[in-house]
């Protein structure tokens, strides 16, 4: 055991890379399994989902991490006018739901079509990873060794858990945990939302009975879901900090980013629908 000692932190993380799920000391899917089944689960339904072919960790997650700290929205075309366009077409085509979003939550739609635009390009990219295994890889790949981190894990664990509670909700395909896709961190449909959120903030916003924000066709209740999300979370006392709340893992860039795109949104609105206010007055 004294040579591991001297092996490169770098060589070691490769070789824990290259052997997978079973190459992690600490923390692996022994781990998370044993605290799931003292957390109240079956022990029968948890071994089954976990020894199921589909179950696996996301390798690719640290470097993931250190792109996605690069991205500069703007600069990536984010508030373009082509982006912009697009996010008007949505807003117009949605106004009921928009309009219903500003009476019950005073929140307007151009922020509502800025996330939506920003979380999933407006429903056109919702991710084609397996939130489970998404929620699994990041708790197995943050380092609980500090303080912040030990928090992150415990809020990736709690993530896990709700999904689990969730069958019949979340994932409705026979109730198979494995049909439910998101991005790899966990996060899914229109708004990008993780369990704990979905179940505290859903609403079901056009009743029709289910709390939907995975239908490609439906973004309503998505749509009543960040308009309610960014009110619970102080966005008539504080725009930006209620929308920095939505992804705090990326400091001002992300609220800049979205209040930019509203502000040019509710102008572009504006100028397209002077020409008609103004043959109303004459
Ligand atoms: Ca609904
Ligand atoms: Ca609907």
């Amino acid at each position: 055991m004294k040579a591991s000692k001297t092996i490169p932190r770098i060589v070691l993380t490769v070789f824990l890379l290259l052997n997978g799920a079973s190459g992690f000391q600490g923390k692996g899917v022994q781990q998370l399994k044993t605290k799931l089944i003292e957390s109240d689960f079956e022990k029968e339904r948890i071994e089954q989902i976990f020894s199921d072919p589909r179950f696996k960790i996301y390798h690719d997650l640290p470097s993931i991490w250190s792109r996605a700290k690069k991205i500069d929205y703007i600069e990536r075309g984010f508030c373009s006018e082509k982006s912009i366009e697009d996010g008007l077409k949505f807003f117009i085509s949605n106004s009921k739901s928009m309009s219903k979003a500003w009476k019950e939550y005073e929140v307007g739609g151009e922020y509502i079509t800025a996330l939506l635009k920003m979380e999933s390009d407006l429903g056109r990219n919702m991710g084609e990873r397996t939130v489970l295994n998404s929620l699994a890889s990041n708790w197995f790949y943050i380092d609980g060794s500090t303080e912040k981190g030990k928090n992150k894990e415990r809020i990736f664990y709690e993530e896990i858990v709700e999904l689990l509670k969730m069958e019949g909700v979340l994932y409705k395909d026979d109730s198979d945990i494995f049909s439910l896709e998101g991005s790899y961190g966990g996060a899914f449909g229109w708004p990008q939302s993780i369990p704990t959120s979905y179940k505290n903030l859903g609403v079901d916003f056009d009743m029709d009975g289910d709390i939907d924000i995975i239908d490609p066709n439906d973004p309503d209740d998505s749509i009543g879901f960040i308009a309610n999300y960014l009110v619970k979370h102080g966005f008539k006392e504080d725009k930006f900090n209620a929308i920095q709340d939505y992804n705090p893992n990326d400091g001002e860039k992300f609220p800049k980013a979205i209040i930019l795109y509203a502000d040019k949104l509710r102008e572009k609105f504006i100028k397209s629908i002077t020409p008609y206010l103004s043959r109303i007055t004459f």
